[in-house]
Order: C-alpha cells, then structure tokens, then sequence
C-alpha cells in the first residue's frame, strides 16, 4: 500500500494561504448568521479609505468572489452624509450579483470636494441552508479638491531657477485638507514630452497638512536651459488615483526671461478670516497695468480684496532686481491698508520679507532689506491687525504689482 504524504512544511504553508484568503482585503468582511469569520465579500469599490475624483459619477461595486460558498447575494447599498449614518444621501436595494459575481450600483450623483462620504452594504445570500444576512462595517471614502496632485512649483509652462536646479523642489496641491488626511503622492519627471527618459521618480510622499500643497526633492541636478516634464498623482488610503499632468518647465536664468514690468501670473490665493461678503475675489485683477476704478461696492472693479490675513502669491513678467532704493511697487485700492510683502525665486518660496506698509493708492518695497539680488515670485499678505470686520472688500486690496527694477540680462541674477 502506498501512501503519499505531504510534507509538513508543505501542509503548513497551505494552511497559512487559507488564513490569509480568509482576511478579505478591505471590503468590510460580512459578519452574518452563520459567524464573524464567515467570508462573504472580497472587496469593494470604493475601497474603505480611498478617494475618487471630484466630479466623478462613482460606480459601487461589491465583489462577491465566495459565490459558490455564500450563494448568491441581493444587496443593499447605501450612502451617508455623516459618518453616525443617520443622513442618507442615497440607497439601492434589490441589486442582484452580476455574471462576475459583483453587485454594482451607479447612483449618479457627484459629491462635494474636499470632503468625506461613508456607505455601507447589506444582504441576503441564499446559501443553501437558507437565506443569511450580512452586512459590511461602515465604509468611507474621500472626495479629493478639483485641483488635487496638480503641479505648483514649477507650474505648468514656468520656469525653474537655475541657482536652485542642483537641488529641486518640486510642489504639488493637497488633495483635500481634511485633518488627518491619509494621502502620499508619486511623481515621475522626464526629459523628454513623450515620457520615455525617466530622470527621478519619487513616490509615498506623505501629504504636508501644514501648506495647502505637499513638496518633495528628487535628488538629482537638472540641467540650465532645459525643459523637463513631470506629473503626480494622488495616493489616498492606499488606492492611487489618476495621473495628473503633464507639466513642462525650463531650467532658466531668470534674469533672461522677458516680458512685462507688471506681474503677470496669479500662483495662488490663500483666504484669512472667514468672511462671505467679500466679492472681489479674483486674483487675475492684480495682474497687469493698474486699472482700480469705482467709488462704492456697486461699481469697484480691477483688484482683489484679500480678506484679512489673506495671502496672494504673483509671478512677475520680468524678474525683479536690487538697485539702490525701492524696487517693487504695490497697487492698492478702495482705503489705505497695511499690508507686507514677501519676494521669492520660485512659487513656494522659500519667502523674504521685505517689511510692512501701511499701502493707500501704492506702497514701494526695498528687496536689498532682505539681501535679495533677484527676485520673481512676490507674496502679498494682509496684515490688518485692527479687530476684524466682514465686508464687500475687507482685507487689503491689491490692483497691481510692479518692478521698478526690472532684470535686463543674465549676470544680475547672481545669489550673492
Ligand atoms: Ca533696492
Ligand atoms: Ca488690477
């Protein structure tokens, strides 16, 4: 008689392949009638954690990959507002598994941004003893800011400093700023458009909760006078999202960029105080000549209020130098406010001050205060300190900004 034996190891690493195929992965385990060790679902979508895009239509779908152990499962799906399921924003019943053995729901809704959803799912399996409920735990999901995993620095056509391109940083926006947000970002920059000439690859970048947008350094030189591409993407609970991008920029010297005296791009806005009344919010109106104009809220055009405490980030058309005296000129409108501000070589800084003024129709700032030589990014932040108040422009109001020293070739854009 021959017998044949598996090998203990054999038997055990078996034994190990069932338990961990036992453990589901992420799909909120059934806990029905028969158990909590009971498998019913394999996986769902959205997975627990995870984000979608904003403006997306979902599809749910619950994987029911023990069909011939469960039976065949109906289900139920429904969507919370609030994570104690009270708010229900949507819900199914009576969806049947599909050929896959996957029950799969498109509501059709979209979701706000920036913020947090929860779902769950029940239902009856027909396991052939008779019917059992099961039911997942509370799910979440993550809808992630229209702009999230965009690039900031260098934005999109900019340019990249070639005093900073031996070591550069490279910054993308946060996909949503829920605290505690459980995001990392990948990105990839090549030299080439086609994407084919990886120069660094960075990836598990944990978001910075701290600014509005994550920063990370590949660790590699790039080269004065090229252009590079790159794009990220978005990792939330694990589950990365679509690539964003593609984002060129040059390595330049910035004093031998051309272009206007005014500024010329709005990086960024950044809110202070709370305050819905404000109704000039479009930082475009601090780009170019000075075109303030109206007497009252009913009719003022051509700057942005920047509530107080707000923040405004321009790139200017030419790079500003230091020569003796003031160098750069603040257009403010509507009243005199106090104001200061900031010059800085890229999108994100890093920021110098160059003082505080109390700004009525201009204010003029000295970049040699903070030992610049050049400077291209410029940061405007209101400093009102006087005890608040909300209204039509509250917060300093920035018409344009202006080089009065502005860079006419390469040898001005020295560090020191
Ligand atoms: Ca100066
Ligand atoms: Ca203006």
């Amino acid at each position: 008689m021959i017998s044949v034996r598996a090998p203990r190891a054999y038997l055990a690493l078996v034994m190990l392949l069932i338990q961990l195929a036992s453990c589901g992965s992420g799909g909120g385990g059934g806990d029905g009638g028969s158990g909590a060790s009971t498998r019913y679902v394999d996986a769902v979508t959205p997975s627990d954690g995870s984000g979608i895009n904003y403006g997306a239509s979902p599809t749910f779908i619950v994987h029911n990959a023990s069909t011939a152990q469960n039976g065949s499962g109906v289900y139920e799906i429904i969507i919370y507002s609030d994570g104690g399921s009270v708010n229900v924003l949507a819900s199914v019943s009576g969806v049947s598994q599909d050929g896959n053995g996957s029950a799969v729901w498109t509501p059709g809704l979209t979701f706000d941004e920036s913020r947090q959803y929860w779902w769950k799912w029940k239902a009856v399996f027909d396991a052939g003893s008779g019917p059992e409920n099961a039911e997942s735990d509370l799910l979440t999901f993550f809808v992630v800011k229209s702009d999230a995993g965009q690039s900031i620095s260098p934005r999109s056509g900019g340019y990249m400093d070639v005093n900073s391109a031996s070591f550069p940083v490279f910054a993308v926006l946060n996909a949503y700023t829920l605290p505690g947000a459980n995001v990392t970002y990948d990105t990839e920059l090549y030299s080439d458009p086609e994407l084919t000439s990886l120069v660094a690859y960075v990836s598990g970048v944990k978001q910075d909760d701290s600014e509005a947008y994550t920063t990370f350094f590949p660790g590699v030189a790039l080269n004065s006078g090229q252009t590079y591409y790159w794009l990220a993407r978005p990792v939330v609970g694990g589950q990365p999202l679509n690539w964003r991008g593609v984002y060129p920029f040059t390595v330049k010297n910035l004093c031998e960029i051309s272009g206007s005296s005014y500024a010329q791009n709005a990086i960024s806005f950044t809110r202070g105080e709370e305050c819905s009344l404000i109704a000039f919010s479009n930082p475009a109106q601090a780009l170019g000549r000075p075109n303030g104009s109206g007497h009252d809220p009913s009719n003022y055009g051509g700057f942005i209020s920047l509530s107080r405490g707000g923040s405004i980030v321009l790139e200017m058309g030419r790079t500003i130098i230091n020569r003796p005296g003031d160098d750069l000129r603040v257009w403010e409108y509507v009243s005199t406010e106090e104001l200061e501000a900031f010059a800085g070589q890229s999108e994100i800084g890093p920021w110098f001050s160059l003082g505080v003024e109390w700004c009525g129709e201009f204010c003029d700032f000295d970049l040699g205060r903070a030992g610049l030589n050049y400077a291209r990014f410029i940061k405007i932040l209101d400093v009102s300190s006087l005890a608040g108040g909300c209204y039509q422009t509250a917060g300093a109001d920035i018409d344009a900004v202006y080089a009065l020293g502005a860079a006419s070739s390469s040898s001005q854009c020295d560090l020191f």
